[in-house]
């Protein structure tokens, strides 16, 4: 568990070369042949049971198979490895189909408007790729299927500036999170940064050259953002050597080429130890106390969403890696029900949206974005200690020109909603309230306030609504409601339980400063390391 046995750059990109030169993840993939072994059967018993195969789903499996523990993985969504009719696994952002949406009969585009006018269309009830799950005061997003959020996201992977750690997780200690945990998570998921000679001078990242001189010429600091895309395949894409993916928009609904999602990465290398199985389209529903071990409930679901059956198989270890919605979700009701009485207080609690807010700024027509936008994004806006304010610049892949410039905001909101079980609904509600977004918007407003009076330019209206400023209804970056050192202890066991873990966004309480999923994965880095030493 050094970091020796993590990839070299070199090494990871031979390895994730072979399976990017088929269409996506071919039937000769490592992960590919985990999933052959099948679903899991009822009565099943198993060492380790993980649900979810998102980022701390997928380091947890990895380092648990290294270290000679058979492991078996449930995942709600699809295995993502089937192309559809057009030939490709994921379909385009411009034309949303059954696979975009996770069980909805209409789209619920983040950008939802444009001109003014509404986008979003019609499709099949189906286990798309991408959920808006609806809460009474906000909407989240994220990635259904084998690689969870990876297979949705834009690939962003920034680790915090060091001075703003503390504030991220109060009780880890900083020194092993960047001496060790960070490298090690950087390296495992194969981040890297655009060549900046090839950035300058490409079209499609236009847009991001117009966002920098904004920035800069209002005095705020501009800075590359590190991705998981394959940036060599990104230059083959605008070379036209190769088929298209983030130059052809795809974004949001999966990305059929070049991001190296944790398909790619970590759940590869778990499935080449020959020790983990994945078992996508089930749902785990409940985890109870069995004498020593635990009782795992799993509905089978068809891609309609329908129940097929129901199974219950026993694990001497439970991993919950179903993401902060998903992993609060089961552990408020199971705290709630009486199914697992005995979790703290704390659980369903700390939960934040990293601040995240969106908004467009109008351009002069003498300042065009460009048409070709790549779907990764590539710099940001630093003015976080100065306004409490990241801001991505973002693409609009619209493929015509729009003049816009676009912004995700990761911004300082102090606001925490709880997760709680709502009996006579039957459901976990959640307490966010829209209003709780103001200072969001207040903090994104120190920089574009700023840009638009030095630019002479104004706000878009016309991006979430018919005069509408800001995206201020949703969030990408869940975290928190089961907080790492409250609701579990200091490495994310459940101590009223033993083999209980939590081991995902859940445990970070509500903010990352920056994109989250290299916190996430570094946290789980740190957290399996331990836990392998201490436990097993
Ligand atoms: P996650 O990746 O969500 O995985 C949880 C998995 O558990 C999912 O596959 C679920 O389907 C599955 N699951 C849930 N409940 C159950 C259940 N009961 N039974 C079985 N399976 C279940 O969790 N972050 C960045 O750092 N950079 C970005 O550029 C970025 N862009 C984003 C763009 C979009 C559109 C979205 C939606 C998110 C973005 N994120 C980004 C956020 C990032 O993807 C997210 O923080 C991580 O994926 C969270 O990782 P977890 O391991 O916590």
């Amino acid at each position: 568990m050094s970091t020796t046995d993590d990839v070299s750059r070199r090494g990871f990109l031979t390895a994730t070369g072979a399976l990017l030169g088929t269409a996506a993840l071919g039937a000769h993939s490592p992960a590919a042949r985990a999933r052959s072994a099948g679903p899991i059967g009822s009565g099943a018993h198993v060492a380790a049971l993980v649900i979810g195969t998102g980022y701390g789903g997928s380091v947890a499996a990895l380092r648990l198979a290294q270290a000679g523990v058979d492991v078996h993985m449930i995942e709600m969504g699809k295995a993502w490895d089937t192309p559809g009719a057009d030939g490709k696994i994921f379909c385009n952002t411009r034309e949303p189909d059954y696979r975009s949406y996770w069980l909805r009969t209409r789209t619920k585009a983040p950008l939802n408007y444009f001109l003014g006018f509404p986008i979003d269309r019609d499709i099949p009830r189906h286990t798309g790729v991408l959920d808006a799950e609806e809460f009474a005061g906000i909407t989240v997003y994220q990635g259904r299927g084998v690689g969870g959020g990876s297979l949705v996201n834009g690939g962003m992977a920034v680790t915090p500036k060091r001075e703003n750690f503390p504030a991220v997780l109060p009780s880890v200690d900083p020194a092993e999170m960047y001496g060790v945990y960070y490298p090690r998570a950087n390296a495992g998921l194969g981040v890297a940064t655009v060549d900046p000679a090839w950035f300058e001078t490409t079209a499609c990242y236009q847009y991001a050259r117009v966002g920098r001189k904004h920035a800069q010429r209002s005095g705020f600091p501009f800075v590359f953002v590190p991705d998981v895309y394959d940036w060599d395949y990104m230059e083959q894409e605008a070379a036209g050597s190769v088929p298209q993916s983030a130059l052809a928009g795809e974004i949001l609904y999966g990305n059929n080429y070049g991001k190296k999602s944790l398909q790619k990465t970590y759940l590869a290398r778990a499935a080449a130890t020959g020790r983990v199985t994945i078992s996508p389209l089930h749902r785990v529903t409940s985890v109870a106390p069995a004498g020593g071990s635990y009782t795992v409930t799993i509905e089978q679901i068809d891609t309609t969403g329908a129940v097929v059956t129901t199974k219950t198989v026993t694990a001497d270890r439970v991993f919950f890696a179903a993401g902060s919605v998903g992993t609060s979700k089961l552990l408020v009701k199971l705290k709630a029900t009486g199914v697992l009485p005995a979790l703290n207080g704390e659980v369903g609690k700390g939960w934040g949206d990293n601040g995240n807010v969106m908004c467009g700024r109008a351009n002069h027509l003498w300042d065009p974005t460009g048409k070709l936008q790549s779907a990764i994004p590539c710099c940001g806006i630093d003015n976080w200690t100065a306004g409490g304010a990241f801001a991505e610049v973002a693409p609009l892949p619209t493929g015509i020109e729009t003049y816009a410039s676009f912004y995700l905001s990761i911004t300082d909101n102090p606001n925490r909603a709880r997760f709680s079980w709502n009996a006579s609904a039957g459901r976990v509600e959640l307490s966010w309230q829209t209003a709780w977004k103001q200072p969001s918007i207040d903090m994104a407003k120190s920089i574009f306030d700023k840009i638009n009076a030095k630019e002479g330019t104004i706000y878009r209206t016309d991006l979430f609504g018919v005069y509408k400023i800001w995206g201020d209804h949703l969030t990408y970056h869940p975290l928190g409601g089961a907080v790492l050192n409250k609701a579990t202890d200091n490495y994310g066991r459940l101590t009223a339980y033993p083999g209980l873990y939590v081991i995902d966004g859940a445990l970070i309480p509500g903010n990352t400063t920056v994109n989250p999923f290299v916190t996430i994965t570094a946290l789980a880095e740190r957290n399996i390391e331990h836990i392998i030493a201490a436990d097993l």
